[in-house]
């Protein structure tokens, strides 16, 4: 097929894009293709959300979400919350290829990945995210993930026991920390990205790969939607593939990716395939921040975003290089 084979990543990852696409090119299954490309991502800290070093959460922690899916097989390896190990996509491939399960979590799944040869244990912070957590941590009302409860006192520096319990009359800001919640967080503030990629190789097949250290400052032991097939990519070799960033507390309800490749192998074009499954939940959510690229086994692709432009990376034979889309929010 003279489109394959083929990249396309999440934002303009571009360096991720052009690893995988050495691989690819090279010959590489397509699953080993995503890997690299996931993989350049986490080395390089894509826009600091990528791999080890960004996305504090209430502790200051790093952690890192990870999926890859085969389309041929549809076999899945995932990690999620997983600590100590900066190599979220390797570790999620060895969960597939060497076990019967699909996703592994916490910190048994940095022992399994170390146990497989993965380096660590690795501090995953960075000066930056320690920075960022520290100024976080001190100042007064800040944004964060919870809802419906408030500081015990006052609106003071964060500690987790103040955030539990009734909204307390003595706290001045009370009505101010109603309204700073993750929602109006992710859309006054770029708080995370996600390389979402997926890959046609030499042979057509497909397989699609994920890797996010998630939503910064979250509460400890959150999982987005990055480990999760069907919300933050999906693949179908017969049909095609999906890749997914944003909010991913709320996509994840949607299984977006999911609903993108049932929509296109009942005939629906990539376009309006992407378009449909962010209209969904903006139906619901209309203040949600999230994009979804569509690729089809013809090798067209499309995107559809909400909230934010969205940009995307294609890279195929008859472009010289990375090539980068933008989407307009619906
Ligand atoms: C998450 N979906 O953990 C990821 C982050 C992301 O654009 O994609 N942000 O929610």
């Amino acid at each position: 097929w003279e489109e394959y084979p083929l990249v396309v990543s999440t934002w303009p990852f571009v360096e991720a894009v052009r690893a995988a696409w050495g691989a690819v090119d090279a010959g590489s299954s397509a699953v080993d293709s995503v890997v690299e490309g996931c993989s350049a991502c986490e080395e390089l800290r894509c826009d600091g959300t990528v791999g080890p070093g960004g996305s504090p959460d209430e502790n200051g922690e790093t952690t890192i979400d990870a999926l890859v899916m085969d389309g041929v097989t549809m076999e899945v390896g995932a990690v999620a919350a997983m600590r100590y190990v900066n190599d979220g996509i390797k570790a999620a491939r060895l969960v597939m290829q060497h076990t019967e399960h699909t996703l592994l979590v916490g910190e048994k799944a940095s022992a399994f990945a170390i146990s497989m040869g993965l380096p660590g244990p690795t501090n995953l912070s960075s000066s930056e995210s320690i920075e960022k957590w520290a100024k976080w941590k001190d100042s007064h009302c800040q944004p964060n993930f919870r809802k419906n409860v408030f500081p015990a006192n006052s609106c003071g520096p964060y500690h987790p026991s103040n955030y539990v319990g009734l909204p307390d009359e003595t706290c001045s800001n009370a009505g101010q920390m109603q309204t700073i919640n993750s929602r109006s967080l992710h859309v006054g503030v770029h708080s995370h990205d996600t390389i979402s990629m997926a890959v046609i190789d030499k042979m057509g097949h497909i397989a699609v790969g994920t890797s996010t250290n998630g939503a910064t400052f979250k509460i400890p032991g959150r999982v987005g939607d990055g480990p999760i097939a069907g919300s933050s990519a999906y693949a179908i070799d017969e049909v095609g593939a999906c890749c997914a960033t944003g909010d991913g507390d709320v996509m994840m309800r949607f299984l977006p990716c999911y609903q993108v490749v049932e929509s296109m192998r009942l005939g629906m074009e990539p376009k309006l395939a992407a378009e449909d499954a962010i209209a969904r939940i903006a139906r619901k959510f209309p203040g949600f921040l999230g994009a979804v690229v569509a690729l089809n086994k013809k090798g067209e692709h499309a995107g559809a975003c909400h909230g934010w432009t969205f940009k995307y990376s294609v890279k195929s034979p008859a472009m010289e290089d990375v090539k980068v889309f933008t989407v307009l929010p619906l």
